[in-house]
């Protein structure tokens, strides 16, 4: 196994090769290079860093015959790469004196790097911390995805509205990745099927080419470095030389363009309507370019295809890529021979899926008319699955039905694991959306709870407190994080707790300049800064934080002289563009947030901020300046967060329901270092069920109702008492994510909270705490998990 020195990878060296990028490879002279010119030649000075370890890494694999595991996966929210190669390459040091000494400012040129934004929230950033984790573990895997040419869009406020433009991270330079035009698969649809003598053959109507482009990720300390393989769209036939010629310049084009836009742009949402054939495109596409490639490599070692389940495992995140259990199956029978029957067990004994939301509207359903016409053959195979389902388990759970062809019941048939990503929601898939199947397979359903890597979200996003951490403890906790333990017996010793505190200080500094400069917010780094960072949805419940924001105003102004702790509610993230309701609770922070910050009286107390386009880099300012870590979810609607561990793990405690991970948080924090509100899932079903909820939680809560009142009188709209109807009549009379009903609850718990605050040796004790017992979130442990109980692929270490 290769591992970099950063002994022998110097300043000086460094600094040679940066100038020789930037003469030799972007054509500059140093005299007139532009911050992206100093950039891209460190950036490409790094790569080259990269690439032996990562030679060195397939290289072994084959020689030693070794197990793959593929991630299969639509979203890799992956972020800033340069950041990732530093850090594990530990040239952090090194990087900045050679900056410094060829005159640039270290930390801008690192920030001028776009964020490599393809994904929407956690099931995206999951799939980057398990790419970081695969490396780190010497566990050899492939990520496969597309390469979207717009990530997930920009967002931009406009008198307090979310307005969305095109995100273009492709624009510049991206010095990641390898261009692969030699691996170009092509990809079928429609057409229809033709069968003679039993034989079935797809004749497709129209056929794009999937072209690899190829990223290393290099793991900790650059052991290890494995491939994230992103599939562009490009067209069979390049234009329509006849129609140029004839003048028809639109249309010798057309047909190109169709096929660049199945990678163009990431779907902005999972749970809503969006352009369905597209998608369904798009989820096709990168899968069977995925298994075109999985299959040559397989064959190309010379091994016999039914020995597929002992070098091959494949993880299908979400239903995005169920399609993966018909196309297996597919390129078995139809390419290689094989009869149905025995390709469907195969296919089975290969493919594991995870399931990532129990709300219904994301787990995916296509109408047989339009799954039937863009996949014809796959919908025949899906009924031989179904027909094979049914002879083995002699019940009908069916695939398709009622028009529909269902991906989840796919998924978990075609899947010889599938699991839930805490342990509150893998209980909640054996008994609720997968209970019929479960008890059909009983076993197949098993939990791995998620993880974070705490490379990026700990020693990269916060050098502050892993210096902290580091002379208390030793070095080493960045790949065995459950040494964090080790910091227990300093929780009550006043030098760490001085120096914990400090780096918190120093990082809510860091984040207050940073606001000032982008954003010209101005924020009182005193008060607690309490955090509510992820996409807005309504299970996730901003509009409770916000109700609750107008409620603590009224009490202050009503007695402004008491016993205040002051706070900065911060929040951020982004709503689907087509949800509607979503966008009205943003309008609705942004307008409460006006009021507040502008009333004399209270806004040195109580004060809202909401930067606009959260996106990683963000994050990574905002985790670790946080005191308070809002996880208020739906009890049983968030299937696991990651959120919740990443600001745990960096000193914040958490306010939160009984949801997700945070049950797991909880546990192993300590009930005294988490502030537990709210129903609990069973509660919640229970409450639902009772006549006019809503109403009558409302009635009992004077504070709930006057906050409304505000609201519906158009206290923070300048006088409009329409603007809200939505979200009031989705408060009174369907409030099915009982927001009403966990109100006074939730308010009490923020009260527990400035009690604690004001406490401020006690709090940084709690916060210490958190970071002392969150080692068991680091996505290593995830991911050894799937190793051993669902890939059987062992590390190669
Ligand atoms: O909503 C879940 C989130 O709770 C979880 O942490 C994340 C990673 O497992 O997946 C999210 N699910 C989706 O984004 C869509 O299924």
């Amino acid at each position: 196994m290769l591992q970099i020195n950063p002994e022998t990878v110097t300043p000086d060296s460094l600094r040679t090769d940066i100038e020789k990028h930037l003469k030799f490879s972007l054509g500059k002279d140093a005299a007139h290079a532009s911050l992206y010119d100093w950039r891209i030649a460190l950036s490409l000075t790094l790569r080259d860093r990269v690439v032996e370890p990562w030679f060195a890494s397939t290289r072994q694999t084959y020689e030693g015959k070794h197990k793959r595991v593929y991630y299969l996966s639509m979203e890799f929210l992956i972020g800033r790469l340069i950041e990732d190669v530093i850090i594990n390459l530990d040239l952090e040091e090194n990087a900045r004196v050679a900056m410094n000494a060829l005159g640039q400012d270290y930390h801008a040129v690192v920030a001028d790097e776009p964020d490599a934004a393809l994904g929407n929230g956690g099931l995206g950033r999951l799939a980057a911390c398990f790419m970081d984790s695969l490396s780190t573990l010497a566990i050899p895997a492939y990520g496969y995805g597309i390469r979207y040419e717009h990530g997930l869009f920009e967002q931009h406020f406009e008198n307090g509205q979310q307005m969305e433009s095109a995100e273009a991270w492709l624009e510049q330079r991206h010095v990641w990745e390898f261009e692969r035009p030699e691996v170009a698969y092509p990809i079928h649809f429609g057409g229809h099927v033709r069968t003679e003598n039993g034989q079935a053959s797809w004749e497709p109507g129209e056929t794009v080419v999937a072209s690899a482009h190829d990223t290393p990720t290099v793991g900790w300390q650059g052991k290890w470095a494995n491939t994230l393989r992103l599939w562009a769209a490009k067209p069979a036939a390049l234009f329509d030389l006849e129609s140029f010629n004839r003048g028809d310049y639109i249309g010798a084009s057309v047909a190109e363009s169709l096929a660049r836009t199945i990678s163009r742009v990431l779907y902005p949402d999972d749970t809503t309507e969006v352009g369905k054939e597209l998608r369904l495109k798009q989820e096709y596409f990168f899968t069977a370019a995925s298994l075109q490639d999985i299959l040559r490599r397989f064959l190309s070692e010379g091994h016999a295809l039914a020995t597929l389940p002992d070098h091959v495992a494949i993880q299908l995140n979400d239903t995005h890529p169920a399609i993966a259990g018909p196309e297996l199956v597919r390129l078995l029978v139809d390419v290689h021979s094989l009869e149905m029957e025995p390709a469907i067990e195969l296919a089975r004994a290969t493919l594991n899926y995870t399931n990532h939301t129990l709300l219904p509207e994301a787990l995916e359903r296509w109408s047989e008319g339009l799954f039937s016409r863009i996949l014809p053959r796959h919908y025949q195979i899906i009924q031989h699955i179904e027909a094979a389902h049914f002879e083995r388990v002699g019940t009908q759970v069916r695939i398709i039905e009622d028009g529909n062809v269902k991906m989840g019941e796919l998924a978990f048939i075609m899947a010889s694991h599938v699991n839930g990503v805490s342990a509150l929601h893998s209980d909640l898939v054996k008994e609720t959306v997968f209970a019929d199947l479960n008890a059909l397979y009983p076993g197949r359903i098993l939990n791995q709870t998620n993880g974070v890597t705490p490379r990026r979200w700990l020693h990269a996003c916060n050098p502050a407190l892993r210096r902290v951490i580091t002379d208390t403890i030793g070095t080493g906790w960045q790949d065995d994080l459950e040494r964090l333990s080790e910091l227990e017996p300093n929780l009550d010793d006043t030098g760490f707790l001085d120096a914990y505190d400090t780096a918190k200080r120093s990082n809510k500094q860091r984040l207050a300049q940073w606001l000032k400069a982008e954003h010209g917010m101005s924020l009182n780094t005193d008060a607690m800064f309490d955090v509510q960072i992820k996409r807005i949805h309504e299970y996730k419940r901003q509009h409770l934080n916000i109700l609750e924001t107008i409620a603590l105003w009224n009490d202050i102004r009503a007695n402004p002289d008491g016993d205040w702790t002051p706070r900065v509610k911060i929040f951020g993230g982004k709503a689907a563009p087509g949800y509607v309701l979503a966008k009205s609770i943003i309008r609705l922070i942004n307008d409460v947030a006006k009021t507040l910050n502008q009333d004399p009286v209270t806004r040195d107390l109580l004060q809202v901020v909401y930067p606009e386009n959260y996106n990683v880099s963000m994050a990574e300012l905002l985790i670790p300046a946080s005191d308070l870590s809002e996880q208020i979810s739906t009890a049983g609607k968030e299937a696991s967060g990651t959120g919740n561990m990443k600001l745990s793990l960096n000193g914040s405690p958490t306010i939160g329901t009984l949801d997700g991970a945070n049950v797991e948080i909880r546990d192993h924090v300590g009930e005294e270092n988490f502030f537990l509100f709210g129903l609990t899932a069973s509660e919640v079903e229970a409450r639902r069920a009772e006549h006019a909820y809503a109403r009558n939680a409302i009635k009992y809560s004077p504070r709930l109702s006057m906050a409304l009142e505000q609201i519906a009188a158009g206290e923070f709209s300048g006088g409009d008492k329409t603007r809200y109807q939505d979200v009031l009549t989705n408060l009174y009379d369907h409030d099915y994510f009982l927001v009403t009903c966990d109100f006074d609850s939730y308010f009490d718990a923020q009260r527990r909270v400035d009690a604690a605050y004001r406490d401020q040796r006690g709090w940084t004790r709690k916060a210490a705490t958190n970071t002392a017992r969150m080692g068991w979130f680091s996505s290593d442990r995830t991911i050894r998990g799937y190793a051993e109980e669902i890939w059987n692929a062992p590390s190669v270490r």
